[in-house]
């Protein structure tokens, strides 16, 4: 049997991590974890112990390195077809595929300037204009989504894919930055937000004690 092991950062900052970490809930295989603390003077040398690149998450699949959220995406929906981690119908996994890639390589202004920090509430927070621009473009990607394929369920594509693992948390920064939303997104975030998958990991982060202050 192929053993499973996911190597992470903290669960109340590393967004990464938690992207990683929804799609093994996704493929619901038994898998291992370990948490390494971030942004610690050996940091860097640990998370090298499992992989080269040096950044988690990291999913060892009996030792062997698979890093980086959207590699561990793609193995794990091609290892397990079945579990349908895209969506099934053709032009709802193009979609999927699309707005999934535009969160891992985009919205570095949302990214710098709100870090995800599950254990603060910030209300009232003042909001760039460059991060309000990454704002509406993905209240635009998720009003898309629900609007063509989310009548299945309460998710972008209806039930649960990749897709809404990587952008489970942008959810926990609205949440966190006080980010004033539309009612289709705003009920979107209420969805991932009462994803068992998600409650799972917010429990956990509560259980942490290291802190980072950003700054
Ligand atoms: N594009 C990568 C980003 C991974 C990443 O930047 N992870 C951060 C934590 S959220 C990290 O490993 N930081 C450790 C370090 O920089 O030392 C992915 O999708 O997995």
């Amino acid at each position: 049997m192929t053993d499973y092991k996911l190597i992470l950062g903290n669960k109340t900052y590393s967004s990464w991590s938690l992207r990683g970490w929804l799609v093994v809930r996704l493929a619901g295989i038994p898998c291992g974890e370990m948490v390494i603390p971030l942004r610690k003077p050996g940091t860097r040398a640990d998370i090298q112990k499992y992989t080269p690149a040096g950044k988690v998450p990291t999913l060892l699949v009996d030792g062997e390195a698979v890093w980086d959220s959207l590699a561990i995406a793609e193995y794990l929906a091609e290892s397990f077809p079945e579990k349908g981690l895209w969506p099934a119908d053709p032009a709802a996994r193009r979609l999927a595929r699309c707005v999934a890639a535009e969160m891992h390589s985009s919205f570095t202004a949302l990214r710098g300037a709100l870090p995800m920090d599950l254990s603060k509430h910030y209300p009232g927070h003042k909001i760039s204009a460059g991060v309000q621009a990454d704002i509406d473009r993905i209240q635009q990607i998720w009003r898309d989504c629900r609007g063509r394929f989310g009548a299945g369920g309460d998710f972008l594509f209806g039930r649960t894919s990749i897709a809404d693992a990587f952008y489970a948390p942008v959810v926990t920064r609205f949440r966190t930055y006080d980010v004033q939303l539309d009612t289709v997104t705003a009920a979107y975030c209420d969805a991932v937000t009462a994803w068992p998958a998600m409650q799972e990991w917010t429990a956990a982060a509560g259980g942490e004690t290291e802190v980072i202050i950003f700054d």
